[in-house]
């Protein structure tokens, strides 16, 4: 029986694609306190700050296309006779634009969601505080982004896919946030073969069986050949 295959991206996968990191020199969160622009209570103390912040990011993600990585990646789940599940912690669209089917842990750029009736909605390019939902009509839209402190998405099927798989990767994740950071010691407990592709050491780097260290570009093309 072919092997399962589970692959975790983070945003080291897009940096290529000339998306910014969060924790890497000049990252995302050396522009923006955490506190201000991805956690429910900065939205609501400022929901334009908020919203900037995501309308920025939005345009960025539209424009930017998927790098080897992710083609790379498009390619086996394609070709590998066995599955390959991608749960990625990026909220751009790349996986999709190469052609690949991803769960998206943390919700989507593309993604608004209305906080009064939970409808989801294509969001628009800009977003503003007040937006209304086109479902409830409340001026209640957000975007559709898990923020720290807010349940991840698909907690029981990646459980289900981490107890279940023969191998497990990471690539381009520092290994900081949770639970996606305790993803390697839950597939490694039900059996699994460990590998992490990264530019460098990570948080959870001592977790891994195997590692490849470079550009994800070309260790992901490589691993994948
Ligand atoms: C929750 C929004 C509970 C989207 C983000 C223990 C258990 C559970 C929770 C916690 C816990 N301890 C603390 C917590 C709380 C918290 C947390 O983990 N805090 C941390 C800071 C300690 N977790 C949460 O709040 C989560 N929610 O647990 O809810 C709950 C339970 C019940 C009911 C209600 C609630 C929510 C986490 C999601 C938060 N949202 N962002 C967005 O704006 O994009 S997280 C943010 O960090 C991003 O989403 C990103 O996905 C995530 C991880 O970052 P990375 O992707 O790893 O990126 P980073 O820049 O850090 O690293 C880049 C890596 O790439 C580096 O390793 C670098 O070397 C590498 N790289 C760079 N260039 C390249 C490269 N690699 C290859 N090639 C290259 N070219």
């Amino acid at each position: 029986m072919a092997r399962k295959i589970v692959i975790l991206t983070g945003a080291g996968i897009s940096a290529e694609s000339g998306l910014g990191t969060f924790r890497d020199e000049g990252g995302l969160w050396a522009q923006h306190r955490i506190e201000d622009v991805a956690t429910p209570e900065g939205f609501a103390r400022d929901p334009g700050l908020v919203h900037r912040f995501y309308n920025a990011r939005r345009a960025q993600a539209l424009e930017a296309a998927p790098n080897p990585a992710h083609e790379a990646l498009a390619r086996l789940q394609r070709d590998w006779p066995g599955e390959v599940v991608i749960v990625t912690q990026n909220v751009d669209a790349l996986h999709e634009k190469a052609g690949a089917k991803a769960i998206h842990m943390h919700g989507e750029l593309a993604g608004a969601l209305c906080f009064a009736c939970g409808h989801r909605w294509p969001a628009p390019l800009e977003m503003a505080p007040g937006t209304p939902c086109p479902s409830c009509n409340a001026p209640a839209g957000r975007p559709d982004i898990v923020w720290f402190g807010e349940m991840p998405y698909h907690m029981e099927i990646i459980a289900e896919h981490l107890q279940s798989c023969d191998l497990f990767a990471a690539i381009g994740t520092s290994g900081q946030v949770y639970p996606a950071a305790g993803f390697v010691e839950e597939a490694a407990m039900a059996g699994a073969e460990t590998v992490e592709l990264n530019l460098a050491d990570s948080g959870i780097s001592r977790a891994f069986d195997d590692h490849r260290v470079g550009p994800a570009s070309k260790v992901v093309p490589d691993w994948v050949a």
